[in-house]
């Protein structure tokens, strides 16, 4: 039975389904960048990873070194402490002039982008502290071209990425502005109690996406924790008509499931939360190189992804059917930390290497091989071969549990490993720091 109060899909939105383009599907890979005034505190606590802790606890404590603003207004908080310690307790906004993005070089941050083998990247355009990374309609001067870095930082990522070949998506908090909306700071869920949802945000939020769509034509439209409300219905500034104009700028753009229940093009996880298994549809997974979006001067290699754990978790993602979009956090300086930079090498040059078998692959059916955890196995499909994925000690043997009817052993192609007899089937013997890889055709 249906709940009057249940929300139900204006129908207006159904002419917006589609089948994912192809290069989404075969991207497996973006990196999201989160930037703001944020970067000048830097400052979490990196307690572990969302979706592991309760609300209260969650925000008081809050790992997103992006969430800040909301964090050091939690009166008595370790943040609102750090605040008053070491910044005076002077107001968030403080810091828009403190963000100078001196040693900012898109092109460098590109490199490196296009160096991991991503396929998309996806800066943050407006989080929810409010504050335009461009010069974005009514944000007075609370904007990167009027204060802070003096520079338009989304028409700067637009252009590197174009030169580096690497398809270009923005984040808007079409959700949240503590700007636009200055109640007390959120201390639970993040319900519809705690986001504006009236006209004149609706139409706020509208004016921005608009303005990004027409500036900087994004392929993929990465909205985050809703869509006011009155912007739901058609008419006037609808969100129907935003999806109108972005797919007009865009035919082969991809937009996330955050804009409430309306349309998407892909479903999202992010750590823990929302974790998807293998669905219908199309599926990204994100995460920070840590235990935030923002950088956090707070975190080290023991809260953060090195190389191999990223490729495991990478490949893990698209054995699965998804992409993973991983996220670094510059510094107020514009620069990506040595941590985060050497995780997303270590990734780059695993992939140069291994990258046949992950990019534009498909999901193995389950009853031509499956995964294992200890020893870790992964596996996934490509141009008539299964690749497996195996990561275990120089040395050691790992078995493989496949159909031997259905894969050919004789034609296997090994980087990293050989293929050896065992007992009731086959292994691989590990001859290289792995993830290492076999390649075995399909009869
Ligand atoms: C979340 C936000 O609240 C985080 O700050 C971050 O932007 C993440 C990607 O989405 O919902």
């Amino acid at each position: 039975a249906m709940f009057a109060q249940d929300p139900v899909r204006p129908a207006a939105y159904a002419r917006f389904a589609r089948a994912t383009p192809a290069w989404f599907r075969d991207a497996k890979l973006g990196i999201f960048v989160h930037w703001g005034p944020y970067a000048v505190p830097a400052w979490a606590e990196p307690i572990g990873p969302l979706g592991a802790f309760d609300h209260a606890h969650w925000m008081a404590h809050n790992p997103y070194a992006e969430w800040y603003a909301n964090t050091i207004r939690i009166v008595g908080s370790p943040a609102w402490h750090h605040q008053q310690d070491v910044h005076g307790g002077a107001p968030y906004d403080a810091f828009l002039d403190r963000w100078r993005a001196e040693r900012f070089d898109a092109d460098e941050v590109m490199d490196l982008v296009s160096r991991t083998e991503a396929r998309y990247v996806v800066p943050t355009a407006k989080h929810h502290d409010g504050v335009a990374l461009w010069d974005a309609p009514r944000t007075g001067d609370r904007n990167a071209v009027r204060r802070g870095p003096h520079r338009d930082l989304v028409g700067a990522f637009r252009e590197a990425a174009q030169r580096h070949g690497v398809r270009f998506g923005l984040y808007y908090s079409g959700g949240l502005d503590w700007w636009f909306d200055r109640r007390a700071p959120i201390t639970g869920p993040v319900d519809d109690s705690v986001r504006p949802v009236d006209r004149a945000y609706a139409d706020y939020a509208y004016d921005h996406v608009v303005d990004l769509i027409e500036r900087y034509r994004p392929e993929v439209l990465w909205g985050d924790i809703e869509w006011p409300d009155a912007g739901k219905a058609e008419g006037g500034k609808s969100l129907v008509d935003l999806f109108d104009r972005f797919y007009a700028a865009a035919p082969d753009g991809v937009v996330n499931d955050r804009f409430g229940l309306t349309h998407w093009d892909f479903r999202t996880s992010e750590y823990e939360e929302g974790r998807v298994t293998q669905t219908a549809g199309m599926w990204e997974h994100t995460r920070g190189v840590g235990f935030s979006f923002g950088h956090n001067r707070l975190e080290d290699a023991g809260h953060a992804l090195d190389g191999r754990a990223a490729i495991r978790h990478f490949v893990d993602v698209v054995s699965r059917g998804g992409n993973l979009l991983l996220n670094v956090g510059l510094t107020a300086a514009g620069e990506v930390t040595p941590l985060q930079r050497r995780t997303l090498e270590e990734l780059g040059a695993w992939n140069a290497a291994h990258g046949d078998g992950v990019f534009g692959s498909r999901v193995l059916e389950p009853d031509l091989a499956r995964p294992s955890d200890e020893p870790w196995v992964r596996w996934t499909r490509r141009d008539g071969r299964a690749h497996a994925f195996a990561d275990a000690p120089v040395g050691a043997t790992v078995p493989l549990d496949v159909d031997l009817r259905r894969i050919d052993l004789d034609g296997a192609a090994c980087r990293g490993a050989e293929v050896v007899p065992s007992e009731d089937g086959v292994a691989v013997r590990v001859l290289a720091a792995g993830p290492v890889q076999v390649a075995f055709p399909l009869r």
